[in-house]
């Protein structure tokens, strides 16, 4: 495939270089300053130190080249210091920095909340509110439905990742490491079981029917506030729910005056190959909560939805100090510039295309790959025992450990922590994401070996 976008966005040269072994020396030093200084409750998955990055590289103190499949968790989907990022930036901070929108507001702000309301799915009227992380976005989504429907109750599924903060973490299923030790947790969240057709079998409106009999049964339509959901869960295993399990569950809310939010903070802005994962089902959903792609980078999320819903709520309800701060929305807007500019909705369809390929061809020489998943960008491989479906997460693990010391970083994720997730830059080059593949297939036969 002739590699039709792309590149010149960053002055670095696009090469795999190592010079060190990983981590290198001065990293190795700043590792030491980081241990007597920084929190140990935050670790680092590879302790190289970046001093540039761009396109499909990352650039450490030592001066070796990585290839990024990881887009820093599917945040740089438009590249690294992307030059429309870069330029509107600078030019924002140099005019102001902060007002607080809601003291004085500013353009910028209300200019990504059009973009907000024109790009996610449905053509109803839309409002839009913004924040500074994804958690903050969810926590916001959760408060205007509650407002709009007087309800408490919120639905969250099996594998979902919806944050770090109290109510986040309640969303979230995995104990350990989001939740270990940090409870008590935030009341009136109950927990369905996902479409997990790898593991559970079932096709999307059997899993949706079990899911629905579980909510009637243990919360009951009528009380339950919203459902949330990852249309492509990202944490828990980049896990892509059967066809018709998410209309189902849309149906089944809208039936019962239920809001269904869709948690699209890592599948968004052109991931998956549409520009939100909810149109690969023709699902529309009542709420859209956004982050990490929005903005190249920069800490920017946001709420969008019906204006019905986020109109409910009372004026001064939602805010934040830094919220849709200025220098954060001109970076979004020269985010989403870059993505219409560059058609990255149809590129990271073309990586797809080869990233599953490639994958597959994978699967059929290794055994201990049991699933290849996943839509555009976003996919991954379940590793498991071979003939069977128990999750080998220390295979995963040494696989991941190979691939880095070659200088490929590669996220690993999943319930069972046994999933490689591939989430390059869109704009990388595609000779880079080959190498990275050909080293993830060479690191796979190493440790089976
Ligand atoms: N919802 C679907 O993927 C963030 C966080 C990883 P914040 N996922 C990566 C980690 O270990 O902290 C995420 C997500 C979905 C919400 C969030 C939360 O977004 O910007 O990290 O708060």
């Amino acid at each position: 495939m002739t590699d039709t976008v792309i590149a010149p966005t960053t002055g670095l040269v696009q090469e795999r270089r190592l010079v060190t072994d990983l981590p290198g020396p001065r990293s190795q030093e700043l590792s030491a300053r980081r241990a007597a200084a920084v929190s140990a409750g935050g670790s680092s998955m590879l302790p190289v130190y970046i001093t540039a990055a761009g396109g499909g590289v990352l650039v450490d103190v030592d001066g070796n080249s990585l290839i990024d499949l990881g887009a820093g968790i599917a945040v740089v989907s438009v590249g690294n210091a992307a030059p429309r990022v870069v330029e509107q930036v600078r030019e924002q901070v140099a005019n102001f920095t902060h007002t607080c929108f809601m003291i004085t507001p500013y353009e910028g702000y209300v200019a990504v909340c059009e973009a907000l309301n024109r790009l996610t799915p449905g053509r109803h009227e839309k409002r839009s509110a913004l924040f500074n992380s994804g958690a903050e976005a969810v926590e916001n989504a959760v408060k205007v439905a509650r407002a709009a429907t007087g309800r408490t109750s919120i639905v969250a599924f099996d594998h979902a990742y919806h944050g770090r903060t109290n109510l986040t973490m309640a969303l979230t299923a995995k104990s350990m490491p989001y939740k270990h030790s940090f409870g008590p947790f935030a009341s009136d969240v109950y927990r369905a079981p996902m479409s997990y057709p790898f593991r559970d079998g079932l096709t999307g409106p059997e899993a949706a029917a079990q899911a629905i009999s579980i909510i009637d049964k243990q919360v009951g339509g009528s009380e339950t506030a919203a459902v949330i959901i990852e249309p492509i869960q990202g944490e828990g295993g980049f896990i892509v729910p059967a066809p018709g399990f998410l209309p189902a569950l849309l149906d089944w809310c809208t039936d019962n005056g239920v809001v269904f939010i869709a948690d699209e903070i890592q599948t968004g802005f052109a991931r998956t190959g549409a520009m939100f994962a909810c149109e690969h089902e023709g699902v529309v959903p009542d709420l859209v909560t956004t982050a990490k792609g929005i903005a190249g980078g920069l800490p920017l999320a946001g709420l969008t939805g019906r204006a019905d819903l986020i109109d409910s709520v009372h004026p001064g309800g939602l805010g934040g100090t830094y919220g849709g701060n200025p220098v954060a929305c001109a970076a979004g807007l020269g985010a989403i510039a870059t993505i219409e500019e560059l058609g990255l909705v149809d590129r990271a369809g073309q990586l797809g295309t080869i990233l599953l390929d490639r994958l597959r061809a994978m699967a059929s020489r290794h055994p201990v790959i049991g699933d290849v998943r996943g839509r555009g960008a976003m996919v991954a491989i379940e590793f498991v025992w071979p003939g069977t479906t128990e999750p080998a997460a220390d295979v995963c693990a040494a696989v991941a450990r190979a691939a880095h010391a070659a200088g490929v970083v590669i996220l690993t994720c999943g319930t069972y922590g046994n999933v490689i997730r591939l989430l390059p830059p869109l704009v990388i080059p595609l000779d880079l994401l080959h190498e990275g593949l050909d080293i993830l297939d060479e690191a796979i036969g190493a440790v089976t070996a």
